[in-house]
């Protein structure tokens, strides 16, 4: 298996094309003619300098690294929540005051709106050709704005309040290995475990229904991992064709046994598939659909026992499908050059959620790659 070009023919196409492409910009006084070493020299990615080698930035694990070549990212992430759904249906706070319950009983306080903001640093190292290891650690600052009705009378709203959990979430070690590449295409098999270590005991302030401002133990949805080592087994395929490049990846993500509060998260399935351009190949866009399927919460957590929607584990898990749209740069020449940068923006296209449930309003993902 290689990852270098077999045809000097297409090498040598890619080339006078990236020349082409880069001279245009460059002054007629500027020495420096960009470089592109499509293969050999250990310091290319799979996929030579072009935008488009690496997957939509919001995609984990899409390619493999050469021989004894690491890689460090950064992505910020922030995801938009706002509304409630049971299904597909939007209902109103006191919809579900009125309606609804939490563990067998009443509810007096609706989320309104959720933010979760994530740094994502991840490292890669390649001990062969044909696996690449990947190390991942997310810092994540959760928000949730939240109404509080009387506990008396569910149409009666009190007030509102705010709760935050910020820190690490749970690691993400992953080993990646190639299974097939013919140069144009390749596949390989994503074997990742998560390490427990985001909290799942954080507390904060909250507006009770009875007028009180406690601290308790924030619900489900507000903690930061999910206090279980988690199975992630996926299988990536990309591949070429002119201009366009395009690839699907599966990830699955399984919970193994309760944690140490008590329950489990639901079952994950993920599918996604994206195709990009290539204007030059140092810029590409890209489309990507991504749907996903989860359980609800198995277990409970005795300690998250307030009249809210989010301490139902039912309340958790369904159907997701989003579309994303997305850019990707390497840059050709500079002190930068070979840094690459990345941005993707998504929405819901369609939710059917186990609710009432907080309803995906937008995501969007910014990072930094870098391999040496
Ligand atoms: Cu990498």
């Amino acid at each position: 298996m290689s990852f270098q070009f077999k045809s000097t023919t297409s090498a040598l196409a890619l080339t006078l094309a990236a020349t082409l492409s880069f001279s245009a910009p460059l002054k007629a006084d500027d020495k420096k003619i960009p470089n592109f070493t499509i293969s050999g020299g250990g310091h290319h990615h799979n996929g030579g300098t072009r935008a488009d080698g690496h997957a939509p930035i919001g995609v984990m694990g899409d390619h493999l690294h050469k021989k004894g070549e690491w890689m460090f990212s950064y992505r910020f992430m922030t995801m938009g929540m706002k509304g409630n759904l049971i299904g597909d249906d939007n209902v109103s706070p006191e919809f579900i005051t009125n309606n609804v319950q939490a563990n067998g009983g009443p509810i007096r306080v609706v989320p309104t709106e959720m933010t979760m903001d994530m740094h994502m640093l991840g490292a890669m190292f390649a001990p062969s050709d044909t696996i690449t290891l990947m190390a991942m650690l997310p810092i994540i600052d959760k928000e949730m704005d939240h109404i509080t009705f009387a506990g008396g009378n569910p149409n009666q709203r009190i007030g509102g309040f705010t709760t935050r959990a910020r820190g690490i979430g749970d690691l993400k070690l992953s080993g990646l290995i190639g299974l097939y590449d013919n140069g144009t295409t390749k596949v390989h098999f994503n074997a990742g475990v998560s390490v427990p270590t985001g909290s799942i005991t954080r507390r904060d302030e909250v507006f009770a229904p009875n007028g009180m401002r406690p601290t308790l133990r924030l619900p489900y949805a507000m903690q930061l991992g999910t206090g279980t080592w988690d199975l992630l087994p996926g299988i990536t395929v990309q591949s070429r064709t002119g201009d366009f490049s395009y690839g699907a990846q599966y990830m699955g993500r399984f919970h193994l046994g309760d944690n140490d509060e008590g329950y489990s998260w639901g079952d994950k399935h993920e599918l996604t598939a994206w195709i990009s351009y290539q204007w030059a190949p140092w810029i590409s866009t890209s489309l990507r659909i991504k749907g996903m399927t989860q359980q609800e919460i198995d277990g409970r957590d005795l300690n998250i026992a307030a009249p809210v929607t989010t301490a139902d584990p039912d309340h958790f898990g369904g159907e997701r499908i989003d579309l994303l749209g997305g850019i990707n740069i390497a840059v050709p020449y500079g002190r930068l050059k070979d840094h690459r940068f990345a941005l993707e923006v998504g929405a819901p296209i369609y939710q059917n959620l186990n609710g009432p449930q907080m309803e995906t309003d937008y995501t969007v993902t910014v990072g930094w790659q870098k391999a040496f």
